[in-house]
């Protein structure tokens, strides 16, 4: 992009890591792939479609919430904010924080992480031409190596913003690591905003992700096709059929794709070839819902303190502010 207010940095992994977790993953007892790999282009951009179906009420309600209460967010951080978005996808949240916080300080850099180089420049191209007086850092990379870089790069008070319910996609050991990480490299005049999907009524939840469209299923399956793309894999994609429940136990939206018959697919990259039982699953994602209470928990657990809950109209979601 030419912009002398843009600048983007790619941390690489070092290995090839699809191939090393598309092997290990797929070989294991129970298959599964890791969600991270839904994200290329093509994963963006239905993502992207996903957020305004009817069913996926997730993003229209976190918006409500950024539009009624950035400027309440922004008023409880520090002057002369940095703002860091982990995993800004298409930066389109990501406006009303900037907006609030330009309200009150004459120019803002605005870090976003993604593990997707691509997404970052087509968010922020736009926010560049809306925003004369802020600059964008695209840093591709995944979030544990996005975080470590910003620590040391990203001066000033920040605003930690972690939105979209992503952190349903991770474990309890996840989080720990992850708000452990977190808690180290923040310091006390710096925030962390955190956006969550509430429990709610489980039909509403499969809904969301199971959309009369079939949007959702073209999401979980393209992952399949990615393997085809960049591993020269020949999964059949008319041979494995999207399923999202809901676990009541473990309180998660389970993604699945199931081989609709048995089936062998070869991956060429990885020289290797796996055979699939009529029903058998690949787990492709879990989307952990919270309670407000348990997520507070969470977070005082890990040593935050909390400043603040937004929630919308219907509480569907939650955005929790925390130092
Ligand atoms: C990007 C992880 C927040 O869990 O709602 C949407 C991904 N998967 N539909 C979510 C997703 C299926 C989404 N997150």
């Amino acid at each position: 992009m030419e912009n002398d207010r843009y600048t983007c940095i790619a941390l690489r992994n070092a290995q090839d890591t699809l191939a090393d977790d598309v092997r290990q993953a797929l070989t294991a007892p129970r298959k599964w792939l890791p969600c991270k790999y839904f994200y290329d282009q093509a994963g963006n951009t239905l993502f992207d479609q996903i957020c305004e179906l009817p069913e996926y009420y997730l993003t229209r309600a976190e918006t409500a919430i950024l539009k009624q209460h950035a400027d309440h967010i922004i008023d409880r951080c520090p002057p002369e904010l940095t703002l860091v978005e982990l995993g800004s996808g298409s930066s389109t949240k990501s406006r009303y924080l900037i907006e609030s916080c330009l309200a009150r300080q004459q120019d803002l850099t605005y870090y976003a992480v993604d593990i997707s180089p691509a997404g970052l420049e087509n968010g922020t191209r736009q926010l560049l031409d809306n925003y004369p007086r802020l600059r964008v850092v695209g840093v591709a990379a995944e979030f544990a190596d996005g975080l470590g870089y910003l620590t040391t790069h990203a001066s000033g008070p920040r605003l930690v913003a972690f939105l979209g319910s992503t952190i349903g996609n991770f474990t309890e050991e996840d989080i720990a690591r992850f708000f452990t990480m977190l808690r180290r490299h923040l310091r006390p005049m710096d925030r962390l905003l955190l956006g969550v999907d509430l429990i709610k009524d489980p039909a509403v939840i499969e809904a969301a992700y199971d959309d009369a469209q079939g949007i959702t299923a073209k999401f979980n399956l393209n992952i399949l096709a990615r393997l085809n793309r960049e591993l020269s894999a020949n999964f059949n994609l008319a041979a494995f059929r999207h399923r999202a429940v809901w676990n009541h136990e473990r309180g998660r939206i389970e993604m699945n794709l199931v081989s609709v018959r048995n089936q062998r697919v070869r991956i060429a990259n990885l020289n290797l070839d796996i055979d699939f039982l009529q029903g058998e699953t690949i787990h492709t994602e879990n989307c952990y819902k919270y309670s407000q209470s348990g997520m507070d928990s969470l977070l005082t657990r890990h040593g935050f303190q909390i400043l603040g809950h937004f929630s919308d109209p219907q509480d569907q979601f939650c955005l929790f502010l925390a130092s």
